[in-house]
């Protein structure tokens, strides 16, 4: 494991006015180079000159953690006289890292929203390497970026090269180097560093509003049942689940039903549905089979003697049969449950209602490899209640994020959100979430990339005090050693039925936010108050400049409570669903284009060298058109504004002409085992039509 990584890196600096004047010499003793693309900008990229500490000028000694290690500089070397080395003894905790010296001289000048190729020449005696970037943020310092590729074992001199993403903005600066943290030893030889910015081709928009604003359609026909859950399926189908669909009438008959939905003909297939699946948790396991727990036992009684009523049933829907088929029963009833897949594969689900109606606090633990629900003392358990949909989002050190995003009135007590510790069977608050009372049916996601680690919480209301959903967001960066909320941007203001514009702080609940190809994200639907007063507004926000862009196309149905909004394989958004309070359900189907697809050709993914991929792993793909960035979206499987799993995983790349090689994770828990979507987007910012990958 990589991560997690302190903030601030603890560096062993060379004294500053030793190696100005040993850089000062370097440069002087060099003609002068043309700053054009192909330039070197790494100074004493061959190690040769040495400080007065002995090692190479401009480069130091950095890492972190409990570990035997030694520095040295090399005579095996690439070229020249000398290469770095290091070597990791005693591997545990943390790791060890020749880096670039993060100092005005050594470190290379860069250009926001450019790219660069980096590569090095190495040899390693073990696979436990990553390339690493900190960058320099005119506001902060010195930060962690990313990590880019693992090193596979090399006994002779190897190149590795991978391009950066585009730098961000506020970046002046980059220092990088290898990171090494399993036993072995890694040597380091002639590394450089050239610009590889592409240029952007020149297609004009010719679709007018579009091009800003993209296009909703109604599909011409309607869902055939009610699309109270949907889960897209590893064959780009969509399995939309209704139960009962919060129909007593249909319950009291058994009529429950599901169907899977296919986006390229239109067509729904029903599916035989065994239990009433209303109000289920869901998840897809790592072989694209579908597990779906809890449900609705039953509904309130008319006298009052009991509310709604947890399902302990659970199934698996198979995609190739289109089947449920059922597993062993949940230790206790669920309605409302969560549902996160883990690193390993397996799911834990949290929250919701029992059989007896009353908060469900027990853990569930389904363990993916005995395809069965762990009894109640076979896992950890804190007895904590975590509300109704608890969004419970994997971090990369493994552990839960409880964002605070739930449904059905306030939120829990304390801060509102939480860091659940499975392993560790601990619970620590986490501070800063504005109107954790008001999260009812708010949304949350993992920003694109899951390397950033930030979480955005978005606008919520409750259904019990009723009060106008608000316009609040909240963002967490869980990279941070004691993570903390942070305020971000107001959700822009649409307008109510009849046209009437928002005022004030109205905003909404029953939010969709959908992670895109192009790594925006898309935020659509709502409603004022419980079940009443859709609200018409749809917005793109930026991970990258933490900004919402108003003004996006709204979707002419209303989309209230029940509904939901997800990213279809070819780069579309499809929406469905709204249960108002008089008990409808709008069956209408609408499928949202992004601008992307109004502004010129797709980038097509030509040929893959295979589907599986291993964690760590370099995995050829060609490509018809020059890329800007590529990356895995986990399919959706969204209810009732939550997805904890949605997550976009970034894919930096090897360039080769159209030949790339995508280097994904080693780190399961930044890419839980499954079938993922794989985009690449061109340089015109426009995405391809996803391929599926299994990834672990
Ligand atoms: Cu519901």
């Amino acid at each position: 494991m990589t991560q997690p990584r302190p903030l601030l890196s603890r560096r062993n600096r060379l004294h500053i006015a030793q190696f100005l004047v040993l850089t000062l010499v370097l440069f002087l003793g060099l003609p002068e180079r043309p700053a054009s693309a192909g330039a070197n900008l790494i100074a004493n990229p061959g190690l040769e000159s040495l400080a007065a500490d002995g090692f190479p000028v401009c480069w130091e000694q950095s890492g972190w953690g409990a570990n035997g290690h030694t520095f040295a500089v090399s005579t095996d070397a690439h070229s020249g006289a000398r290469s770095m080395s290091v070597t990791l003894t005693t591997a545990g905790q943390g790791d060890r890292k020749a880096m670039m010296l993060e100092d005005t001289s050594c470190a290379p000048n860069v250009t926001p929203g450019h790219q660069y190729d980096l590569s090095a020449w190495y040899k390693t005696t073990t696979a436990n390497t990553v390339m690493t970037v900190f960058r320099h943020d005119v506001a902060q310092g010195w930060v962690y970026w990313t990590d880019l590729a693992n090193l596979p074992v090399a006994t002779g001199w190897t190149k590795q090269t991978v391009r950066t993403p585009q730098i961000p903005a506020n970046t002046d600066q980059i220092v990088w180097g290898i990171t090494i943290y399993g036993n072995g030893t890694l040597k380091t030889d002639d590394y450089t560093m050239v610009d590889a910015t592409q240029t952007v081709p020149d297609e004009s928009c010719s679709a007018g509003d579009k091009c800003v604003k993209g296009a909703w359609q109604v599909m011409p026909f309607q869902s055939s049942v009610r699309a109270v859950h949907a889960v897209v399926l590893r064959n780009g189908n969509v399995l939309l689940i209704a139960g009962s669909g919060n129909d007593p009438a249909a319950f009291a008959a058994k009529t429950f039903t599901s169907a899977v939905y296919k986006p390229g003909t239109g067509q729904f297939t029903a599916v035989p549905t065994p239990e009433d699946l209303f109000c289920s948790g869901h998840v897809q396991l790592k072989d694209g089979r579908v597990l779906v727990m809890g449900g609705n036992k039953d509904y309130p009684a008319a006298d009052g003697s009991h509310g709604y009523k947890g399902l302990k049933n659970s199934y698996v829907f198979d995609p190739a049969n289109n089947t449920y088929t059922r597993v062993n029963d949940m230790t206790a009833g669920s309605w409302y449950p969560s549902a996160t897949a883990l690193g390993n594969g397996d799911v834990i689900s949290l929250g919701g209602l029992g059989e007896d109606s009353h908060g469900m606090v027990a853990t569930q633990y389904f363990d993916e490899s005995e395809n069965r629900w762990l009894g109640i003392g076979e896992a950890n358990q804190t007895w904590n209640f975590w509300g109704l949909y608890p969004s419970m989002i994997l971090m990369q050190d493994g552990r839960l994020f409880y964002t605070g995003s739930h449904v059905f009135g306030n939120g829990t007590p304390g801060t509102g959100s939480s860091i659940y510790d499975y392993g560790a069977n601990t619970i620590t608050p986490v501070p800063g979430l504005r109107k954790k009372d008001e999260r009812d049916q708010s949304m949350s996601v993992l920003l694109p990339p899951a390397q950033d680690q930030k979480v955005l919480t978005m606008g919520g209301g409750n259904i019990e005090t009723n009060p106008d959903a608000h316009r609040l967001t909240d963002l967490i960066d869980l990279k941070q050693a004691s993570p903390a909320y942070t305020a971000g941007p107001a959700i822009p203001q649409g307008t109510l039925t009849g046209g009437v514009p928002q005022t004030g702080d109205q905003g909404k609940m029953y939010v969709s936010a959908v992670l895109l190809p192009d790594g925006k994200v898309f935020e659509t639907g709502g409603a004022l108050h419980n079940r009443a007063d859709p609200v018409y507004e749809a917005s793109m926000y930026d991970p990258a400049t933490n900004t919402f862009t108003p003004g996006m196309a709204t979707d002419p149905v209303p989309r209230g409570y029940h509904s939901s909004a997800f990213l279809l394989p070819d780069g579309r958004v499809m929406a469905v669903g709204d249960n108002p309070g008089n008990g409808t359900f709008d069956m209408r189907v609408s499928v949202y284009s992004p601008p992307y697809l109004f502004k010129g050709a797709r980038p097509q993914i030509t040929g893959m060298a295979g589907t599986n991929w291993a964690y760590g792993s370099s995995n050829r793909i060609t490509v018809d058109s020059p890329v800007l960035k590529a990356e895995l979206i986990r399919p959706a499987a969204v209810t009732h504004s939550s997805d904890p799993n949605q997550r976009f995983v970034d894919l930096p790349m090897t360039v080769d002409g159209n030949a790339i090689d995508l280097n994904l994770t080693s780190n399961p828990n930044l890419a839980p085992p499954g079938w993922y979507m794989l985009f690449v987007v061109g340089t015109n910012g426009v995405p391809s039509v996803a391929k599926w990958v299994k990834v672990g």
